[in-house]
């Protein structure tokens, strides 16, 4: 489909970028993009390959280097990560994104703070102004069991998204638990509102009971986006 054709371009073009002989410590974001990713570091080579390790932002992106026989390493080990490169669900004109529609945010947020270099891939859906033009479930909120029901609460009637929701899995009965074994509440706000994203993660982030916000503000240093037309755009 002309989406997963825009996805492998903007991931191909990203690793030629960025992924460099030179980098041995590398995190893999989760989502249906980053798996392009790793394809073009697979086909980097497997000399290039034996000397670095892989770090993951969660269950789907561990499997995914296991998968395709890459060396696994844990944060612990490497805390000091050269390049991160991962999807998002929109990304603004000031390379502030909104994460977490695979609901891996919380640690996909560790991976993009330790590396040296945090990249964006993604298809051209998620090349916006301003966030919260296409990607309408919201903000992904990671908050402790405990906790979601005031969160909720505080999101409705103090910070300004009303129609918050809790997020419900499909193939599960209950809400979806992350990696982490925490809840997801989807925060939609009005353009408007997201023209300052930081005030509001700040806001958020400040809540008692939140975990980790799916805003990453003034993280990144570069997005690629594939195009329907075969060019790629890159936002830094
Ligand atoms: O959850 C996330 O932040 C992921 O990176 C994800 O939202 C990116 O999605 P996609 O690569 O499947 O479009």
């Amino acid at each position: 489909s002309a989406i997963e054709q825009s996805k492998r371009l903007a991931a191909y073009t990203a690793v030629d970028k960025h992924i460099l002989p030179e980098h041995k410590v590398i995190g893999i974001g989760s989502g249906s993009t980053v798996p392009y990713v790793v394809e073009r570091i697979v086909s980097q080579g497997a000399e290039l390959n034996k000397d670095r390790v892989f770090i993951p932002t969660g269950f789907q992106s561990k499997e995914l280097i296991v998968l395709s026989a890459l060396n696994l390493g844990d944060v612990d080990q490497y805390p000091t990560i050269d390049v991160t490169i991962d999807g998002a669900d929109e990304v603004d004109h000031e390379l502030n994104c909104i994460k977490g529609g695979g609901a891996c945010h919380l640690r996909e947020k560790v991976l993009a703070e330790a590396a040296k270099t945090f990249i964006l891939v993604a298809d051209y859906r998620k090349n916006v102004k301003y966030l919260g033009t296409n990607f309408t479930p919201g903000v992904p909120i990671e908050v402790v069991p405990f906790a979601y029901a005031k969160v909720l609460q505080n999101m409705h009637h103090i910070l300004g998204s009303p129609r918050a929701t809790l997020r419900m899995a499909v193939a599960k009965a209950g809400p979806v638990v992350s990696d982490n074994g925490n809840f997801i509440i989807d925060a939609p706000f009005d353009n408007g509102q997201m023209k300052e994203p930081l005030g509001i993660m700040a806001r958020i982030k400040m809540l008692t009971g939140v975990v980790e916000v799916g805003l990453f503000c003034h993280m990144a240093q570069a997005a690629y986006f594939g195009n329907q037309d075969g060019s790629v755009t890159v936002k830094r």
